[in-house]
């Protein structure tokens, strides 16, 4: 049977203006924020995807460490113990063009002979890529991709009958959220799950400076200011989105990538630097008029947030959202954590 690949719902509104609307409100606010989502157009997705195989930059690497060691067991323990039985179906939240899910989807055709994968995500393109890697390289799993976008809409499961569910929220995206919208994020997940059905979820850990102490806020800051100046790029990026699709006038020589670690809050800040007092011009468009923005030198635009986690924080983000903690997994260097969940 071929795949089917479900045609996306048009957007409610372009992206050019969703563009205009963040740009608008998050640089007349004090601080100066612009959210994350705006890296990712078709360079910053790029950028992005050398971020992963930077040396500094152990997350990807890291997770796909141990999905490599432990997915029989994963997928044996999402398989165990719950209600109806029948095969297990994964959806993806922000897949991506999923690269380390491959590792799972093939053990899931290992141990059940077939596996139905539902990739959600935003970008159509990323899907897209997604399905054909996947249909190329692992026989035995239909593709059911789905445009959505998961932060601000009902996530469009269709449930297929006599399956469970694993949704697979993995590569510490749900670090980009403040505390009370990871919650929300997966509040909206539970949603859609029955009890039994699980979650395996991706965080970074925190700095641990105990007996295994051997991650520290060195080795956060040097994973987001790497030395070839790749994270530099990407977040002096958004500028340039900024000028070609609003028409800014930002001098990118005039910005410097700034990172710093919070530790009372356990992320991990992204900032772009004034680096001397200067104004920049917004041209009027679809979210209203032409504005200036002021900034003094060394102010700052807050542009990401990178929360990390100890075990502690993702069982309480987990039962928050009505998950229990089955069982968790980590790397030997104690640098990253997958957590298996049963919605209760
Ligand atoms: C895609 C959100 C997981 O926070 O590590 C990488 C994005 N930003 N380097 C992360 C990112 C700078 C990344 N996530």
């Amino acid at each position: 049977m071929p795949p089917t690949i479900f045609a996306p719902d048009a957007p409610l509104i372009s992206t050019t203006d969703a563009v205009a609307f963040e740009a608008r409100v998050g640089l007349t606010a004090t601080p100066k924020t612009l959210s994350p989502w705006l890296f990712y157009d078709e360079a910053g997705s790029r950028l992005f995807e050398q971020i992963t195989e930077l040396p500094e930059y152990y997350l990807t690497r890291t997770e796909r460490g141990i999905f490599a060691a432990n997915a029989d067991e994963i997928l044996c323990e999402a398989a165990l113990g719950q209600g109806p039985s029948g095969k297990l179906t994964l959806i993806e939240l922000g897949a991506g063009t999923a690269t380390k899910t491959g590792i799972l989807l093939a053990e899931a055709v290992r141990q059940q002979g077939s596996v139905v994968y539902q990739p959600v995500d935003v970008s159509e393109t990323a899907l897209a890529e997604a399905s054909e890697n996947i249909l190329a390289n692992i026989p035995g799993v239909t593709v059911r991709s789905q445009v959505a976008d998961y932060t601000r809409e009902a996530l469009p499961l269709n449930r297929l009958p006599e399956t469970r569910t694993l949704a697979l929220y993995i590569g510490s995206s749900i670090g980009n959220f403040m505390p009370e919208d990871a919650r929300d994020v997966l509040r909206n997940l539970r949603a859609q799950l029955l009890p039994g059905d699980t979650l395996l979820l991706g965080t970074d850990l925190a700095p641990n400076g105990g007996p295994n102490g051997n991650k520290t806020a060195a080795t956060l800051l040097a994973a987001y200011d790497d030395a070839a100046g790749v994270t530099a790029a990407f977040n002096l990026n958004v500028l340039t989105r900024l000028n070609r699709d609003l028409k800014a006038d930002f001098a990118l020589a005039n910005f410097k990538h700034r990172v710093c670690w919070n530790p009372t809050q356990s992320r991990i800040e992204m900032h772009l630097e004034s680096v001397i007092a200067q104004r920049v011009h917004i041209p009027a468009n679809s979210s209203g008029p032409a504005f200036v923005v002021d900034f003094a030198r060394g102010e700052t635009i807050h542009t990401e947030n990178s929360y990390k986690f100890n075990s502690a924080a993702v069982e309480e983000l987990l039962s928050s959202a009505n998950f229990k903690k089955t069982k968790s997994w980590e790397d030997p260097q104690h640098l990253f954590a997958v957590t298996l969940a049963t919605a209760v």
